[in-house]
């Protein structure tokens, strides 16, 4: 009989070859050639650079889970987050570490045009600090990621697109949704935004709808800035086309935790490796929405290790259930969760298109699968 033992064990093998103990870097072609073919050209050539917006530090959470997952999948890019004023300093310093760049962004002291929006339209503070985005024009091409988004796949190959490339929003297809966007920075267009921000306002209140009106020929001028809706698949697309879902959902690269029910408004127990948080009565074998439960694992893992040593000897609020036997206090005491009770199919559905939906409950990923079978059988 033939026997195929390994004459090297793997740390063996990889001592003999110390260049394959690093993930590989990849260096961009263009940047290479610009180096040896022209030194002045490249001093001049900018860099491109994902970018994200925390304007809490909840979202700062999100942002440093989206920031582990570019790095985990090995982008080549830059990071930036920019985080609006009431952003904490321990946030501040563990954001730092995950991402090349942190910027502050106070709308009130950043120019007389941002100045003169904010005071025409307060309720616009966050937009405007989103469109922050575009003063950043140290960097040629940018691609923006809301900080309830992560990726599941490297998307380099976003830089490719030109401004303004986005997904299709799931609730008025032709509109772009603002989770993910191709942009290039420019203090012109940021100028042009304002002003068009403080004259005419947002019709959804938002970033979505102020870029919408301003980018108006997106849904018809240029297919090429139809991002392939892979790179912005929100929770509330996998319920109004299962069948899609099905055919389709395995080759997303971008996770977008749209509506009012965060990742982290849930809880999670580390040990078991379970997301927490709602429904109290889980069947047992009960299926975790894999998205969520990916998120919890990356913040786990990565995150909330950072935010520890951020915050020292003061205590914060890491999210983690520590204790089973504490389960239904914790449960009481998790701060977004909701009361568990039945809901009639009209509420739910209502519920669910207003962004609330019960992940670990009515919602969840094995009950989805469920009814998704019983259309396709
Ligand atoms: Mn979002």
């Amino acid at each position: 009989m033939l026997c195929l033992n390994p004459v090297l064990n793997c740390s063996q093998l990889l001592s003999l070859c110390p260049s394959q103990c690093k993930p590989p870097r990849i260096i961009r072609t263009r940047t290479l050639t610009a180096r040896l073919d022209s030194p002045r050209l490249c001093s001049t050539m900018s860099e491109e650079a994902f970018v994200t917006l925390a304007t809490s530090d909840s979202y700062a959470k999100g942002a440093m889970v989206l920031g582990q997952s570019l790095k985990n999948h090995l982008t080549t890019r830059k990071l930036v987050a920019l985080v609006g004023p009431h952003v904490t300093d321990c946030c501040i310093e563990a954001l730092k570490s995950i991402f090349d760049e942190v910027c502050v962004v106070n709308v009130m002291d950043s120019g007389d045009t941002a100045n003169l929006a904010l005071m025409k339209r307060p309720d616009l503070g966050v937009t405007l600090t989103k469109l922050h985005c575009w003063t950043l024009t140290q960097y040629s091409k940018c691609v923006f990621m809301d900080a309830d988004t992560m990726v599941l796949s490297n998307i380099d190959e976003l830089f490719e697109r030109e401004e303004l490339s986005a997904a299709p929003d799931p609730g008025w297809p032709d509109c772009f949704n603002s989770g993910v966007f191709v942009f290039r920075p420019s203090n012109e267009t940021h100028e042009k935004l304002l002003a068009f921000c403080s004259e005419n306002g947002s019709f959804d209140g938002g970033d979505q709808g102020v870029l919408n009106s301003y980018f108006n020929t997106w849904a018809t001028a240029d297919i090429s800035k139809h991002l392939p809706f892979i790179y912005n698949l929100s929770s509330i697309a996998i319920y109004s086309y299962l069948p899609a879902f099905k055919q389709y959902g395995h080759n997303a690269k971008v996770v977008h935790f749209l509506g009012q029910v965060k990742p982290w408004n849930y809880s999670y127990n580390a040990q078991k490796g379970e997301v927490k948080g709602h429904s109290v009565s889980q069947q047992p074998g009960h299926l975790h929405p894999d998205y969520l439960l990916l998120w919890w694992q990356l913040y786990a893992k990565t995150v909330a290790p950072l935010l520890q040593k951020a915050y020292g000897d003061t205590p914060f609020i890491s999210g983690f259930v520590q204790h089973e036997e504490h389960e239904a206090t914790s449960f009481h005491a998790a701060p977004a969760a909701p009361e568990p009770q039945r809901l009639s199919s009209e509420e739910r559905k209502k519920r669910w298109e207003a962004g609330q939906i019960d992940y670990m409950g009515d919602d969840s990923f094995a009950n989805i699968e469920r009814k998704l079978n019983t259309f396709l059988k």
